[in-house]
């Protein structure tokens, strides 16, 4: 069975919430493993909030945070909602810290077996590249990285995962430049204009979350698409034609840059079909499988 960790900022938008549900509706039908999660963006309600979420989504499963990444501006507006409506069983303090998560879910797992799934900042994953030892642990465990980050669809393009301030610059620069495995990038134009996560039912707790966030319609996709591109696996089934090549972020702007080389070890997605494709595979996936 394929195995995967999510990275998530879990902060001020709610695309990673309707990524989160689809992803652990996979895990509990059984379709894939989810090892774990952490968080790269740290508020008091952070680990409470996503403990309660993913409880609510029949999911127990390892929690991290990058405890000291306190210092990403703007204002989560769903995360204390939730914490609020069921008993939180882990706190903050209560889980490990992204780097040595990451460590011991990686020494603990068989070569080559580990998907990452990246829909956030990427600080935690590009300081496992800082030493040699992390780096080979990351060369031998990890299979692929999908992440949702960087503008594709023109050159110098900007986009907030690795945009937003100097460390997120800095650290995609350093993820693009020395990640070790095959990397697959969803832009920030495949998802922009797909709307999903508008048609949940009353009472859902992602729905709660749409409200809180003033997205009660839906929300752009960037983050559910790129979880549906992964257990999808093949980008063709998905609906994407792939440009391969090699990433490469500029650490002084945060602009993204693509260079086409078919022995490349990136590629980005392009969609092939019409928003609504995609829209309706995500809402497709969105009803909670069970309650823990
Ligand atoms: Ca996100």
């Amino acid at each position: 069975m394929r195995k995967f960790i999510l990275d998530t900022d879990w902060w001020t938008d709610c695309d990673d919430a309707v990524a989160v549900r689809l992803l652990c509706n996979a895990h509990a039908a059984g379709e894939v493993k989810l090892l774990g999660i952490n968080i790269n963006a740290c508020m008091p309600y952070s680990i409470p909030s996503l403990d309660v979420f993913t409880r609510d989504c029949g999911v127990e499963v390892p929690l991290a945070i990058d405890h000291r990444a306190t210092n990403f501006d703007g204002t989560p507006s769903y995360q204390e909602h939730l914490a609020a409506v069921r008993n939180v069983k882990r706190k903050n303090e209560d889980v490990p810290d992204g780097l040595d998560f990451y460590k011991q879910l990686l020494k603990d797992a068989d070569n080559h077996s580990v998907e990452i799934l990246s829909i956030g900042f990427t600080q935690v994953l590009a300081g496992l590249l800082q030493n040699p030892e992390d780096l080979k642990l990351v060369a031998r465990k990890v299979k692929h990285l999908w992440i949702m980050a960087g503008k594709w669809d023109e050159p110098g393009g900007r986009e907030y995962n690795f945009h937003k301030n100097e460390l997120t610059r800095l650290s995609g620069s350093i993820l693009c430049r020395d990640w070790p495995t095959p990397i697959t990038f969803l832009g920030w134009e495949i998802g922009h204009s797909v709307i999903s996560g508008g048609n949940l039912p009353d009472g859902d707790l992602l729905k709660q979350v749409m409200k809180d966030h003033g997205s009660l319609n839906g929300r752009s996709s960037w983050d559910p698409m790129l979880i549906l591109l992964a257990l999808t696996e093949d980008p063709a089934k998905a609906g994407y034609r792939t440009v391969p090549g090699w990433a490469k972020v500029d650490e002084s702007d945060g602009r993204n840059w693509f260079t086409e080389d078919p022995d490349g070890q990136h590629r980005y997605v392009v969609k092939l079909h019409e928003d609504s494709y995609y829209a309706d595979a995500v809402n497709a996936r969105l009803t909670r499988k069970s309650v823990l």
